[in-house]
C-alpha cells in the first residue's frame, strides 16, 4: 500500500457500502436495556408488541402520545407526505406506516417525491407491496390544487433533499410533523417533531409507534403484512442488513418479524437488474484495471435512470480476490436537458481507508470551493459536472473522444493516489 498517509484513518468506525446513508451517529451504549410494559392501549389486547428497550421506551411512548394528540387535532384533513427526491426503502416504508396510522383519524395522506426510484429494489418494493407512493414533478405541482391540503409531513428527511418543499410552503400549507433520524438540518416550524439522530432507521421509530399502539398490526390483514415487510426492508437497508443495527433496531426487527412476509421480502431483495444495469456491470468487469488492490473501471455513457448501476458495479468489483477498493464511474446523461455529469462510486472493505478523504484528495474542489466528492451522493461517491462539454453525442466520434479524455483524466487522478510512483496510464 502506498496510499498518501493523510488518507489513512486510525479509527475503525468507518463502514462500507453506506453511500446512501453517510452519517452514522454514535450512540450512547452505556444505557442498560430492560423490558418495560407499555402504558398505551393496544387494540388487539393480546399483549403482543408491548416491549421495547428502556432507553427508547419513555421517549418513544411520549412521542407516540404526542403524535396521537396531533393526529386527533387534524381529523378529517388531507395531508401530503413529502419524501426526499430519491426515496429509499426506509423513507417509503415509514411514510406508508404514517399513512395507515393517520387513516384511523380519517386523515387522507398522499406520499409524494420529485425524483425517481432508481434502484431496482426500490421499484420492486413499491410494485410488490403495492406501496402507494406517487412521483410529483415540479410540473405536477403546478397542476394541483394545493389548497385542498391542510398540512404536510416530512418523513426520513427535513426538507433539504426535496424539490417540492418550496412550492408546498409557498402555497401556505403548514408543516404538521417531522419524523426523521438525520441530525437536525434546518430550523423548521412544526407542530410535531420526532428527530432522533442516534436511531439507525426511521423505520425503527415507526415500528416503535406501532408497538406503542398507534396502530395494531393484524397478520390477517394483507396490507398490514405488506407494510410490515416494507418496514423490515427499510430497517435492514438503512442498517446495512442489520450489521450496523443497534439494540433498538433489533428490537424493532424482532417485533416486525411477527408480521412480515419473509417470502415477499425475499422477492424484493431478489429484484432482477435490468439488462442495461447488467450491461454496465459487464463493462465495469471488462474495463477494470487492478493495481495495488484497487480495482478501477470506467463504464462510458449511461442514462439517468440507470445511474444506480454505478454503485452496484462497484459493489460487485470489490468482491474480487485481492481487491479491497473499487471505483466505478461513467458519464450519466439526462436526455431532456442534455445535461451530463461524471458520476462515480467508491466501495472499500479496507477499514483504514476513508472514502470521503480519498475522493477529496483525488479530485479536489471546483472553482467555488465545493468538493466533487461527498455531498449529495455521500461518502463513497463523486459528481463532476461536464458543463460546456455536455451534449452533442449524436456525433459518435466526438462522444468517444470526450469519454476518452474524461476517462484518462479520472484514471490519472486516481492512480496518483493508488500508486504515486508509477506512470498511471495504462493502454487497454
Ligand atoms: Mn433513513
Amino acid at each position: 500500500m502506498q496510499l498518501n498517509s493523510s488518507l489513512i484513518k486510525q479509527s475503525d468506525n468507518f463502514s462500507v457500502a453506506t453511500e446512501s446513508n453517510p452519517e452514522e451517529p454514535e450512540i450512547d451504549k452505556d444505557t442498560e436495556i430492560s423490558l418495560i410494559r407499555s402504558t398505551l392501549p393496544t387494540a388487539n389486547g393480546e399483549g403482543v408488541g408491548l416491549y421495547i428497550g428502556q432507553r427508547s421506551n419513555s421517549l418513544a411512548f411520549q412521542k407516540s402520545e404526542e403524535l396521537q394528540q396531533t393526529l386527533l387535532s387534524h381529523r378529517h384533513e388531507r395531508q401530503l407526505i413529502i419524501l426526499q427526491d430519491f426515496p429509499d426503502p426506509d423513507a417509503l416504508s415509514s411514510a406508508w406506516t404514517y399513512q395507515l396510522i393517520a387513516q384511523q383519524y380519517d386523515i387522507k395522506c398522499e406520499i409524494i417525491y420529485a425524483g425517481t426510484l432508481s434502484h431496482q429494489e426500490n421499484i420492486a418494493l413499491v410494485k410488490l407491496t403495492g406501496l402507494p407512493a406517487q412521483r410529483w414533478t415540479t410540473q405536477t405541482l403546478k397542476n394541483k390544487d394545493l389548497s385542498s391540503y391542510q398540512g404536510f409531513v416530512l418523513i426520513d428527511n427535513q426538507g433539504t433533499t426535496s424539490q417540492l418543499l418550496t412550492a408546498v410552503q409557498q402555497a401556505g400549507i403548514p408543516l404538521v410533523a417531522v419524523i426523521d433520524h438525520h441530525s437536525i438540518q434546518a430550523e423548521l416550524k412544526t407542530e410535531f417533531a420526532d428527530v432522533r439522530p442516534y436511531v439507525r432507521a426511521t423505520a425503527t421509530i415507526f415500528t416503535q409507534y406501532l408497538q406503542s399502539g398507534l396502530l395494531a398490526l393484524d397478520s390477517s390483514i394483507s396490507q398490514h403484512v405488506r407494510c410490515a415487510t416494507a418496514l423490515m426492508h427499510g430497517l435492514r437497508s438503512d442498517t446495512n442488513r442489520l450489521m450496523q443495527a443497534q439494540e433498538e433496531d433489533f428490537m424493532a426487527a424482532a417485533y416486525l418479524s411477527r408480521f412480515y412476509d419473509a417470502q415477499l421480502l425475499n422477492a424484493i431483495l431478489q429484484a432482477n437488474r435490468s439488462k442495461r444495469v447488467m450491461d454496465v456491470i459487464e463493462r465495469s468487469l471488462k474495463n477494470r484495471i487492478v493495481q495495488n488492490n484497487f480495482s478501477i473501471a470506467g463504464v462510458g455513457y449511461l442514462r439517468y435512470d440507470d445511474r444506480d448501476a454505478i454503485p452496484q458495479a462497484a459493489d460487485f468489483l470489490v468482491t474480487e480476490e485481492n481487491v479491497h477498493t473499487a471505483v466505478v464511474y461513467g458519464i450519466v446523461h439526462d436526455e431532456d436537458d442534455e445535461l451530463e455529469v461524471v458520476i462515480g462510486s467508491l466501495r472499500t472493505t479496507k477499514l483504514t481507508l476513508d472514502p470521503d478523504e480519498f475522493i477529496k484528495e483525488a479530485f479536489g474542489q471546483d472553482s467555488s470551493g465545493r468538493f466533487f466528492g461527498g455531498g449529495r451522493t455521500g461518502a463513497g461517491g463523486f459528481e463532476i459536472p461536464m458543463g460546456f462539454l455536455s451534449g452533442s453525442n449524436e456525433n459518435s466520434a466526438y462522444a468517444k473522444m470526450k469519454w476518452e479524455v474524461f476517462d484518462a483524466q479520472i484514471k490519472q487522478k486516481l492512480f496518483k493516489l493508488v500508486n504515486p510512483k508509477d506512470n498511471p496510464i495504462q493502454s487497454e
